[in-house]
């Protein structure tokens, strides 16, 4: 017998729990049945395991309480997965085509998938790092999702109505991206340059010299048209930074509305050069005890680019670093070592930073901040010119809390929960005045193992200014031995904790077979209002009525010179017109309609030969457009099994030679 097997009074207790539940939900049954006594017994589960699966179990019908939005790493996509059952519901393409959505196949989504490569070319896979939701005074407010590219600067907006990418924008003066912060109210949506490029970006030399001189950092503020649905570059801007390699952001809040806050690292401005014998980037960028911690008061920032401060460079306009120091817009505080985390607390209060090589959590207190500024209690400045506010005027607290210490979110309780890279654990830890006072102010509570190596983590609405408690997730980079191998790439793992209680505690593990997932944010499924079918006839670019939707009787082919116009319904389970003739080098467009009203009456339209491959929602309108090259007969059919003649659903584009 191994030693974990359930005791038999451990069955009795929870037998008793389960007939209580019973109770409850009028599901009767006074004790636990004989042969679930025995399923338990013959799978050896402990009565926590016993107790995590009930936990997270959601029968058949039901629904999950909350969705968690996950980058999806590089696949380029968003991962959309509901807590407790830590199913996946919904993939949606991004930054890459997305076969299943027909995204990046009609004129629509190759709209938005755009020409971002450094040819002009299209990019078809993206490197998802940091999913943001809209926000509405702090808390979320479900109607947009926001996700940044890491591989090519870029960020991208979803519309939470149909879950689909609505807006791909590409930021014109760097090559790499991180984070995706929105400020509370959602007009800004922060990205921070990762690795520096020469500023205005040109080709020169990767010299130390050089290095200095001209590369540079950047805060890109996308200004965020919450009618129109859309970023508006040309109401955004950046602020020029020194060639540190800006990293996390978040947004201040309540008290510190109107600021914001940046790790950032390599202050040491390495380079590299191994092949020249240098020590790689590892080694030079880890060499000072501190980097700093960048504070922004992007509202001054923004009035000062409103009276026409800055330069425009490639179409953006950018506040200059000179501007920036000159004007009280940005300071600096030392932050130990190499930091990746850097959280505001839910009252704005606080700002959690995490030295990936140092084993404390460092606080820094708005208002200290404030008042340092105020006191001009500099202690000195970097080699930009930059004030850099004394450390200890600053910090509130440091708090041992383990090795690797990398992203902290928050619950209702006045905790903080930290991930530890090198510890490979989550520590609970409590936050000090007016959350937690006294001894129970700055303490470590738990440090709970995870399978391994933690990067991220996510609460619900753990980053907010009403944190949810109840369930947090650990994303982790390695799962070594927790699951069946399937070949040398291994699954990323998604660890479900409770933390209602006041230990917390593993309930489900989740492996993700498709990208590393980066970061996630939690909500409240309540929060989040989509639709079930689009209005017949919708454009979904728009999300309005499509001037060319086709009405059922109003099927028909239209030749304009070498364009040749067809306008399209699909319905169970044909689509009108179904014959379609056309000459070699024709252009042919299609206007397809799904005017089914009814949910989950989705079809697609698969044309061979030609890379043609839609989905069409009930309601959605379409376009796709292409040269017939080459002659022949080629079938178009549905590609959703929508009923029981779904297989003659289908067509033929005859190209006349
Ligand atoms: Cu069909």
């Amino acid at each position: 017998m191994r030693a974990n097997r359930m005791s038999l009074s451990a069955i009795a207790v929870l037998a008793v729990a389960l007939a209580l539940a019973g109770c409850q939900t009028g599901g009767g049954g006074a004790a636990l049945p004989q042969d679930l006594q025995g399923l338990i017994q013959a799978r050896e589960l402990t009565p926590e395991q016993v107790r995590a699966a009930i936990q997270t179990y959601v029968p058949p019908g039901k629904y999950d309480d909350y969705l968690m939005f996950t980058s999806g790493g590089q696949g380029g996509q968003v991962l959309v997965i509901g807590i407790p059952s830590m199913r996946l519901l919904r993939v949606i393409g991004v930054f890459a085509p997305e076969p299943w959505q027909g995204y990046g196949f009609s004129q629509e989504t190759q709209e938005v998938l755009g020409h971002h490569g450094a040819d002009r070319t299209p990019i078809s896979w993206g490197d998802t790092h940091h999913p943001a939701l809209s926000e509405t005074n702090g808390e979320y407010d479900g109607q947009f999702l926001f996700i940044n590219d890491k591989g090519n600067a870029r960020m991208a907006v979803i519309d939470l109505r149909d879950f689909a990418t609505k807006q791909i924008v590409k930021n014109p003066n760097a090559w790499s991206n991180h984070g995706a912060v929105v400020s509370p109210n959602t007009d800004y949506v922060l990205e921070s340059t990762q690795y520096a490029i020469p500023f205005p970006p040109r080709p020169m030399p990767v010299t130390q010299e050089n290095y200095n001189q001209y590369f540079r950092g950047l805060a890109t503020f996308w200004r965020f048209d919450r009618d129109k649905g859309r970023i508006d570059p040309a109401r955004s801007f950046q602020i020029e930074l020194p060639p540190y390699w800006q990293d996390l952001a978040d947004f201040g809040k309540l008290v510190s509305d109107g600021w914001v806050f940046i790790n950032s690292f390599n202050t040491e401005r390495a380079i590299g050069g191994t092949l020249e014998g240098k020590p790689p980037v590892e080694i030079g960028a880890s060499a000072n005890d501190m980097d700093y911690l960048h504070i922004i008061d992007y509202r001054k920032a923004a009035e000062l680019v409103a009276q026409g401060k800055g330069t425009v460079v490639n179409g953006m306009r950018v506040l200059t670093l000179k501007e920036a120091v000159d004007n009280g817009v940005l300071y600096f505080a030392p932050q130990p070592k190499s930091p990746h985390g850097n959280d505001v607390a839910p009252r704005g209060d606080y700002i959690v930073v995490g030295g990936k090589l140092d084993p404390n959590v460092t606080v820094y207190s708005f208002e200290k901040i404030q008042q340092a500024i105020r006191d001009q209690a500099f202690s000195g400045r970097d080699p930009y010119g930059v004030p850099i506010l004394k450390f200890d005027a600053v910090v509130a607290a440091q708090v041992k809390i383990g090795l690797g210490p990398l992203h902290t979110m928050f619950d209702d309780k006045g905790n903080a929960y930290t991930s530890l890279f090198l510890d490979s654990a989550v520590a609970k830890w409590t936050l000090g005045p007016p959350y937690k006072t006294g001894d129970d102010a700055w303490k470590l509570v738990q440090k709970l193992p995870v399978q391994y190596n933690i990067g991220h983590l996510t609460a619900v609405e753990g980053d907010t200014v009403k944190p949810g408690g109840k369930y947090l997730v650990a994303m982790n980079k390695w799962s070594v031995d927790q699951y069946s191998n399937v070949g040398p790439l291994f699954p990323q793992n998604f660890q479900l904790i409770d933390i209602s209680g006041d230990e917390m505690k593993l309930l489900y593990n989740m492996p993700i077979g498709v990208g590393e997932p980066h970061l996630a944010q939690i909500i409240p499924i309540s929060k989040v209002k989509s639709w079930e079918t689009y209005p017949v006839g919708t454009n979904p670019l728009t999300m309005q009525p499509d001037p060319r939707a086709v009405q059922p009787g109003k099927q028909r082919i239209v030749r304009e010179g070498n364009t040749v116009h067809v306008y399209m319904t699909a319905m169970r389970s044909h689509f009108t017109p179904d014959r379609i003739r056309v000459r070699r080098g024709d252009t042919v467009v299609f206007h397809i309609t799904n005017i089914e009203k009814t949910k989950d009456a989705i079809h697609g339209f698969a044309l061979a030969g030609y890379n043609i491959n839609l989905s069409l929602e009930p309601g959605k309108h379409e376009t796709v457009r292409f040269r017939a090259t080459t002659p022949g007969v080629f079938p178009f059919y549905c590609t959703e099994f929508c009923s029981a003649l779904h297989l003659e659903m289908m067509g033929y584009l005859e190209v006349a030679p």
